[in-house]
């Protein structure tokens, strides 16, 4: 029997995400794989990660670099073989770290053989997916993709099917009970090999309530028939009842434009779907009408609004400013210039002291910033891709679409992990997929472990200061009135109480100080001062209670 504590294991864990394609490569070939990954488990441990969220490593043929998976049950080439993943669960476990696995269970891959069989017009096949004919000339329905223009593509026999996402990824049709006790079945397969758990993909548009046309709206068209339908809330349901529950599973659910309440709805203990989930909302606070292409000055007091909104919304929220898909949280939150590192190390101190679980993003721990990429030409992702075709469409000039994409591009996240100094950054001894920043001089792992000062040992501090503190891991959160674009919070839980000090500016603002004593920040001695909070000055005050 599981009890209370052991139920959730997870509770007070580091999570980070390792996306394979760009963090270490072993035998030349300028991708990153697992063998490489192996190699890096004493970094990990090192850093004091207790979960790995590995992005897909399964057979694909990588046009959205995995999120296109072609075979559940087989590993990509590229990336290694199933011997390597093997290894990769034991010696992580070894070393008391967990590995959850993405499932990308919404769409397969176009070359997936069930996607395959259904375009020879096999019927059991075409029922796993959304096959429909058009409306006279036109597509079935009015639905937009994620990734920009429609829903639908044409196969060769002239009907159409339907991707959420790109046409090289069909979406499964969760009405159909194969469906389920074929992806069941994958979830099996993997729990058995040992890992601890899914991230799962996009997991709240899975379940298609009909396929009628949407009310119109400048992106996702369509939504309302798939967004958290009750469909969708019935299988986690049935999920966690024939699977997950028999095995001590932790899983985050990758929820898309989800509120407050709908989070709420998916994270709730007694429905027993998700154990916690990824938000959107403070993504967003710099995109014009939640659009990412389309920016609008960042400003920090939104940031500390939405987030203290969230904070307040879920008890074990999941938190995180980077991943794969946006662009690095210093370009994003902070300041790439001056205060380079001072605010990556505010960054750092505020993942690490809201309530909820803290995912780092890899590179995020050394301070990696954007690409450095010199045009479109550098640009491999398939969203920046179809975006950029779709700018065309509205005729905008390629310097304008350059810049949109450049600034923009989920690359930005994906440029190879940099860990020394050389010229393939210690990412690879060949050419490297993706090109690697030029600040891989400055920013890099092997610099930054031998200086006590520098980011990388900023988070491990900080990593260690939240887990030997039940404040930190375990305790309440309440915000604290405070000037604007600072935000101040206290972590408290039995017989500690912290007030947490950040200033999201490059200014310095007079604060009120509450607690007894400074017990953790990234000020210098030299300029702390007592009611002054420098440019994106950290502390931590403790206060006796
Ligand atoms: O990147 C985005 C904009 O911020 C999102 O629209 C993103 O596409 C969405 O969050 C879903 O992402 C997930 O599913 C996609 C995959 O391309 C992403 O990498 C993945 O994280 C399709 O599987
Ligand atoms: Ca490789």
């Amino acid at each position: 029997m599981a009890t209370a504590s052991n139920k959730k294991w997870w509770k007070n864990s580091i999570v980070y995400q390792i996306y394979p394609r760009s963090f270490c490569d072993s035998n030349g070939d300028g991708i990153g794989d697992i063998p490489g990954i192996i190699s890096k488990l004493h970094y990990l441990k090192d850093l004091g990660v207790d979960i790995i969220w590995l992005s897909p490593v399964y057979q694909s043929p990588g046009y959205d670099n995995g999120y296109d998976i072609s075979d559940y049950k087989g590993i990509n080439p590229e990336y290694g073989t199933m011997e390597d993943m093997e290894r990769l669960i034991s010696r992580a476990k070894r070393l008391g770290i967990k590995i959850i696995m993405d499932l990308v269970i919404n769409h397969t891959s176009d070359e997936h053989e069930w996607f395959k069989k259904a375009l020879d017009g096999d019927e059991k096949y075409r029922d796993f997916y959304y096959f429909r004919e058009g409306k006279g000339r036109k597509r079935p329905n009015n639905w937009g993709s994620f990734f920009g223009g429609a829903a639908w593509s044409k196969t060769d026999k002239g009907d159409y099917y339907l991707h959420l996402f790109s046409k090289k990824q069909p979406d499964l049709n969760w009405h159909n009970p194969e469906v389920y006790n074929e992806i069941t079945d994958i979830m099996r397969f993997w729990l058995d090999k040992g890992i601890a758990g899914f991230r799962c993909d996009v997991i709240n548009i899975i379940y298609k309530t009909s396929l009628d046309n949407g009310k119109k709206h400048l992106a996702l068209t369509g939504k309302e028939y798939y967004l958290n339908t009750e469909g969708c809330h019935d299988l986690l349901r049935r999920f966690n009842e024939d699977v997950w529950s028999k095995y001590k599973t932790f899983i985050v659910g990758e929820t898309v434009l989800v509120t407050p309440d709908d989070a709420k709805q998916l994270c709730d203990e007694e429905k027993r779907e998700l154990d916690t989930v990824f938000f959107f909302e403070h993504m967003d606070v710099d995109s014009r009408g939640g659009i990412k292409w389309f920016k609008k000055r960042y400003k920090p007091y939104k940031l500390i609004k939405v987030l203290d909104k969230w904070q307040n919304a879920l008890e074990i929220p999941a938190n995180y400013l980077e991943n794969h898909d946006q662009v690095r949280s210093i370009n994003h939150f902070g300041n790439t210039k001056e205060y380079w590192e001072k605010s990556a190390k505010l960054l750092c101190g505020l993942n690490l002291s809201l309530k909820g679980i803290p995912f780092i993003y890899e590179g995020e721990e050394i301070g990696m910033t954007n690409g450095d990429f010199r045009g479109l030409s550098d640009i491999r992702d398939i969203e920046s891709y179809n975006v950029n075709k779709a700018l065309k469409r509205m005729l905008l000039t390629h310097s304008i679409r350059r810049k949109i994409i450049l600034r923009t591009s989920r690359d930005n996240a994906r440029t190879p992990v940099q860990w020394d100094s050389t010229d393939n950054a210690g990412f690879t001894n060949g050419e490297p997929w993706l090109k690697i920043n030029e600040n891989k001089s400055f920013i890099n792992v092997a610099s930054e472990s031998d200086d006590e000062n520098s980011i990388l040992n900023f988070y491990k501090k900080m990593i260690e200061f939240r887990k030997n503190s039940k404040a930190l891991s375990e305790g309440t959160y309440r915000k604290v009135a405070s000037p604007s674009d600072v935000f101040i919070y206290t972590r408290e839980a039995k017989e500690e109480r912290l007030y947490v000090y950040c200033n999201l500016t490059s200014y310095p603002r007079e604060v009120e100080f509450y607690g007894d004593r400074i017990i953790f920040g990234n000020y210098d001695e030299d300029d702390r001062q007592d009611f002054i909070l420098q440019p994106y000055e950290y502390r931590i005050v403790a206060s006796n209670i």
